[in-house]
């Protein structure tokens, strides 16, 4: 009887230490996070999980995988819109898109010259990380096209392009593999018509392989880089790539 009591006294001692291990290191692994430095708004560790992911990610993106496509007659006519950073002040009327070739040479495009162009249109399922989505139709440029019609394909060698709106108040780093996707636009029309200010007009990007964050809306400016450019929503924590 004693032997008893005393081996579930032993076991339960045990189990105590055990628990009180568990939540010590629980404790210490929580505290040894927050200790870590940050990059792009996440704690370091957490960020490494982040690349990981993308690095997976990329592998999808050049073995040609297309997001999926819908009929035109499938693309809401009311489409939603989300976010207005960097389009608070009234467009300059003399706006053309700025491309950064090299540092003190950049050339100025209007939207006539855009518009000629060959024209892609897409329908698609458009992405928000706040948890919507909705199947839309845009037409433009292919950025493919587009760099090889303005000559940039040494910049097309280069690891990222970045863009900002006129204002640089809203701004997105692109990895090239996704910048050069297929399916990426320069894009001008939305369901056949110019693109509504409060959508992006003059020119916007769809990168429909990525979540909404990355469409910039109203581009003012690219450029490329071999340097990670800022991103707006990355340096409040979200992921850089924003991959599907
Ligand atoms: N300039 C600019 N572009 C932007 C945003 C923004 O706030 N400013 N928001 C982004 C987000 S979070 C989403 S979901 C999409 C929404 O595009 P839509 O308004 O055409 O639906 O635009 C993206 N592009
Ligand atoms: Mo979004």
């Amino acid at each position: 009887m004693n032997n008893i009591n005393t081996y579930i006294r032993n076991k339960s001692i045990i189990a105590f230490l055990i628990f009180g291990l568990g939540i010590t290191s629980a404790i210490f692994a929580w505290k040894w996070l927050h200790s870590q430095p940050k990059i792009d708004g996440a704690y370091a560790p957490l960020r490494k999980t982040l690349e990981l992911n993308e690095s997976i990610f990329k592998r999808l993106v050049s073995q040609g995988h297309l997001v999926k496509t819908y009929p035109v007659s499938a693309a809401d006519k009311k489409v939603r819109y989300n976010g207005a950073d960097g389009l608070q002040s009234p467009l300059d009327p003399n706006w053309k898109l700025q491309v950064v070739k090299a540092v003190g040479d950049t050339i100025f495009i209007t939207l006539d010259d855009i518009k000629k162009l060959p024209k892609t249109d897409i329908v698609f399922d458009f992405k928000c990380v706040e948890g919507w989505s909705q199947v839309t139709h845009w037409g433009g440029v292919k950025m493919t096209d587009f760099l090889k019609h303005y000559g940039l394909e040494e910049q097309s060698k280069m690891s990222w392009v970045g863009m900002n709106t006129p204002d640089k108040k809203y701004y997105v780093g692109l990895d090239m593999p996704s910048a050069l996707h297929p399916q990426t636009l320069l894009c001008y029309e939305m369901n056949g018509l110019p693109l509504p200010v409060n959508q992006g007009y003059p020119l916007r990007l769809i990168i429909p392989v990525k979540y909404g964050i990355k469409h910039l809306k109203r581009i003012g400016t690219i450029f490329f880089s071999n340097q990670r450019p800022p991103d707006f929503w990355a340096e409040k924590g979200y992921d850089y790539f924003a991959g599907l």
